[in-house]
C-alpha cells in the first residue's frame, strides 16, 4: 500500500505518531493509500525548517525566486498525465478535467506568480516641496496554507505560489481526503531545486495538523480555503494574534437568467455552472432564477441537458461526471436531496444514486438533480450543498431577482445572462457577492480580485492582492 509522508525539510518523513488515515478512490470505494495522521509535533518540526529557511530565502531576489518557480511549472507539465491521473483517482473528477483544466491551470499557478513577482512594484507618496514617502514590501516569514478537497492541486499551488514568490517560507496542509497531488509537489519541488525548509507540506486531519498551523505562534499569515464553519474557526483563533488572515468560504451563488438572453449560450453556461465537477466548486451556480416568460422553456431543455450528462467511470474520456469527493460527502448530498424534498420540492430529474457497472460498482455517484416549486428562503436555497444539485426558481422583475440573490448569508459570485447591458451594470453594482460574471461563469483573468463577501469570506486572493498579502509593508517618509 502506498503511503503519503509529511514532506519536511526537503525529505520525506512519517508522521511522529507513525498512524495514518486510508485514502480511497471514490470512484469505486477501494483504499488506494495511506496518508500521514499528522499532528502539532510535525507542524512544529515544519515549522522549525520553515523559519531556518527563512532569512536566505527571503534574501534571495525577485529573479531568483521567479526561476524557481517558473521551473516548478515545467515539472509540473512534463509531469501532466501522473498528476492528472493522481487527482482522478484521488478526487473523483473526470481524468479529462483533471488533465485539461485543473493540472494544467496548477501550473499555470507557478508561472503566473513567478512573472508577477518579477513586476511587482511598491508605491511612492509625494508631498511636493516637503517630503517623498515610499513603502517597503517585505516577505513576512512562514505563511499557513490550508486547502480544500474540491480542486485539490489547483487551490493548493494558488496559494503557495504567491506565498514563496513574495519571499515566505511555506508551512502547507492539503485536505486529508485529497492529499496525493500535494504530495507530489515536494518531489517537483525539490527536482526544481528549492532550497530545504522553504516548502513544507504536513499531511492530516484538519482539527490536528490545521489546528496546529493556525495556532502556532511563528505562522504570521495565514491563507484558507474551505467550509464557512472552519473559516469561523480559523477566524476566532487568529484573531487574538493578530494574524493576517485570507480566508475562502463556500457559496450558494446564483445564475440569474432574463428572457432577452442569448437562449443556446445562457443554457450551457447555466449546465457548467451548475454541474461542473459534480457541483463541487465553490463558484457553481446552485440557484437558477429565470425571468418568467423564459421559465417553462429553460425548465424543459435543461432538465432535458442536465438528464443526459454521463455519469460514471471518472476514467473514460466520455464521462461528463465523475463521483463525489467521498462517502460523507456523499452522504451529505443526498440527506440534501431528502431535505428539497421534505421542504415540498418538485425533483425534476435525478434525486437518486448511480452504480456504473464495473470497476466503479461501489463508488460514490449521484446523479444531477433538479428541484423546483421551492421558496427562495427554504433551507435548501440557502445552505451551501456542494453537489450536483440545483433549484429552479422563477421571477417577475429585477427587484425581485436581486431580493432572492441577495437572501443567502453568502456573497461570492454570481452570473447574469441577458443581452441588455445597461440592466446587467445596474445589477452587477447591487448584488452582494464578491465577482460577478455577465454572459459567462468561471472565466478567471488571474489578475482579478477572488474572493467573497458576507460569509464567503474575508480578503482577495489573485495578481497584486495576492502578493500584497503576503508581504509586510512599511512607510519611510523622507523631509526633503
Ligand atoms: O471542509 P473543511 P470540508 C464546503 C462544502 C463542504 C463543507 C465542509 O459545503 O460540504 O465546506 O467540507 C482543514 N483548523 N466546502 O469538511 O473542513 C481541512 O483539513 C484548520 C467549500 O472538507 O473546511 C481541509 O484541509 N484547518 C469549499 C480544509 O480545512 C481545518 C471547499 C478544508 O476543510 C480545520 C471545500 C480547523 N479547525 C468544502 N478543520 C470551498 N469554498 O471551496 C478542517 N480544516
Amino acid at each position: 500500500m502506498r503511503r503519503i509522508e509529511n514532506y519536511i525539510n526537503g525529505q520525506y518523513v512519517p508522521p511522529l505518531s507513525n498512524e495514518y488515515i486510508p485514502s480511497r478512490n471514490p470512484a469505486t470505494g477501494e483504499t488506494y493509500a495511506e496518508v500521514a495522521d499528522s499532528d502539532r509535533r510535525d507542524v512544529v518540526l515544519a515549522v522549525k525548517a520553515a523559519k531556518r529557511a527563512f532569512p536566505e530565502w527571503s534574501a534571495t531576489s525577485p529573479a531568483e525566486r521567479a526561476d524557481y518557480l517558473q521551473k516548478i511549472a515545467e515539472i509540473i507539465r512534463a509531469r501532466l498525465d501522473d498528476f492528472a491521473m493522481a487527482e482522478s483517482i484521488d478526487n473523483g473528477k473526470t481524468l479529462k478535467r483533471a488533465r485539461q483544466i485543473e493540472i494544467p491551470r496548477a501550473a499555470m499557478n507557478f508561472e503566473f506568480f513567478a512573472s508577477g513577482i518579477r513586476h511587482f512594484a511598491s508605491e511612492m507618496h509625494d508631498m511636493p516641496g516637503s517630503a517623498i514617502n515610499y513603502t517597503l514590501r517585505r516577505p513576512i516569514g512562514v505563511a499557513g496554507c490550508i486547502s480544500p478537497w474540491n480542486l485539490p492541486l489547483y487551490l493548493f499551488t494558488w496559494k503557495i505560489a504567491p506565498a514563496l514568490a513574495a519571499g515566505n517560507c511555506v508551512v502547507a496542509k492539503p485536505s486529508e481526503v485529497t492529499p496525493m497531488t500535494a504530495s507530489l509537489l515536494g518531489e517537483v519541488s525539490r527536482e526544481a531545486g528549492i532550497p530545504s525548509g522553504v516548502l513544507n507540506i504536513v499531511h492530516g486531519y484538519g482539527n490536528k495538523v490545521g489546528a496546529a498551523i493556525t495556532g502556532h505562534r511563528d505562522i504570521p499569515v495565514i491563507s484558507f480555503t474551505g467550509g464557512t464553519q472552519t473559516g469561523k474557526e480559523i477566524a476566532a483563533k487568529a484573531a487574538p494574534e493578530f494574524k493576517k488572515v485570507s480566508l475562502e468560504l463556500g457559496g450558494k451563488n446564483p445564475t440569474i437568467i432574463f428572457a432577452d438572453c442569448d437562449y443556446e449560450k445562457t443554457l450551457e453556461g447555466a449546465l457548467q455552472a451548475a454541474f461542473n465537477n459534480q457541483g463541487q466548486i465553490c463558484l457553481c451556480g446552485s440557484r437558477i432564477f429565470i425571468e418568467v416568460p423564459l421559465y417553462e422553456r429553460f425548465k424543459k431543455d435543461f432538465v432535458e441537458r442536465a438528464a443526459a450528462l454521463r455519469v460514471g467511470d471518472p476514467l473514460e474520456e466520455d464521462t461528463e461526471q465523475g463521483a463525489i469527493v467521498s462517502e460523507a460527502h456523499f452522504n451529505k448530498v443526498m440527506s440534501h436531496i431528502q431535505l428539497s424534498r421534505e421542504e415540498g420540492g418538485t425533483i425534476l430529474c435525478g434525486g437518486k444514486t448511480v452504480q456504473p457497472e464495473g470497476r466503479c460498482s461501489k463508488g460514490w455517484f449521484i446523479e444531477p438533480t433538479v428541484v423546483e416549486g421551492l421558496s427562495y428562503d427554504c433551507r435548501t436555497n440557502q445552505e451551501e450543498i456542494f453537489g450536483p444539485v440545483v433549484t429552479l426558481t422563477p421571477f417577475e422583475n429585477d427587484e425581485e431577482a436581486l431580493k432572492y440573490v441577495n437572501s443567502t448569508q453568502y456573497g461570492l459570485c454570481a452570473s447574469i445572462w441577458t443581452e441588455n447591458i445597461r440592466r446587467a451594470h445596474h445589477l452587477a453594482e447591487r448584488i452582494d457577492a464578491g465577482i460577478i460574471w455577465v454572459n459567462c461563469w468561471l472565466l478567471r483573468d488571474l489578475r482579478t480580485p477572488f474572493g467573497g463577501m458576507k460569509s464567503s469570506g474575508v480578503g482577495r486572493e489573485g495578481g497584486w492582492e495576492a502578493l500584497r498579502f503576503y508581504t509586510e509593508q512599511k512607510n519611510v517618509c523622507i523631509k526633503l
